[in-house]
């Protein structure tokens, strides 16, 4: 009985996933964002603040919030963070020089409380750019396997075509499924 009410209720239950998007500045994130929302790549400027867009796929609404990543806007990340159901990553794979200040930002944001049950998925966006780290590669530098408290994926993209972007969202959609 506990099932089938919990079932009745999650289909009429339209609620939003809180989505957020973070990442260092110029990793394609509202690229990505206007790419789900618009299915178009749209003229970007550094994000000062946050963009945010309603994306439905399958009648499952996620509500996406598109983070500024310059440095001096990182410290408000958390302010984003309450009701969070997943959050976005994106790692520019051609900036080999910062994805240590990437791995940073990630495990400060893994170990926030209002995070402790977010799902983590992160994109390895501009794989279009020859000699770009691989997902492997991210993978290995982000030390991904050693998480074992919150679910993650990584999912190889390229925010100008739209590549890979499908993708990422079935896992979010799977990861709905199952709870
Ligand atoms: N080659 C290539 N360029 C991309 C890709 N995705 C985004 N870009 C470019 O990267 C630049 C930065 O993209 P944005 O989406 O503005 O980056 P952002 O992460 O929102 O940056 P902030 O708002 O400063 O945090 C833009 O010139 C994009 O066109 C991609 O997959 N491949
Ligand atoms: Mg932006």
């Amino acid at each position: 009985m506990g099932i089938l009410l919990t079932r009745i209720w999650r289909l009429f239950n339209h609620q939003e996933h809180k989505v957020i998007i973070v990442g260092l500045d110029n990793a394609g994130k509202t690229t990505i964002l206007y790419q789900f929302s618009m299915n178009e790549v749209v003229h970007t400027s550094p994000t000062i603040g946050s963009n945010v867009e309603e994306i439905v796929v399958n009648n499952t609404r996620f509500l996406m919030w598109d983070i500024g990543g310059q440095e001096s806007l990182r410290s408000s990340w958390n302010t984003y963070y309450t009701n969070t159901e997943f959050v976005i990553v994106v790692v520019d794979s051609t900036d080999r020089e910062r994805i240590s200040v990437t791995k940073e930002e990630l495990y400060k944001m893994l170990a926030h409380e209002d995070l402790k049950k977010a799902g983590l998925l992160i994109f390895a966006n501009k794989q279009d750019v020859k000699e770009c780290m691989t997902v492997a590669e991210i993978s290995q530098f982000l030390k991904l396997t050693s998480i074992k408290d919150h679910q993650w994926h990584i999912q190889a993209c390229c925010a100008l075509t739209g590549e890979g972007l499908c993708q990422g969202l079935e896992w979010m959609m799977s990861r709905l499924k199952i709870r």
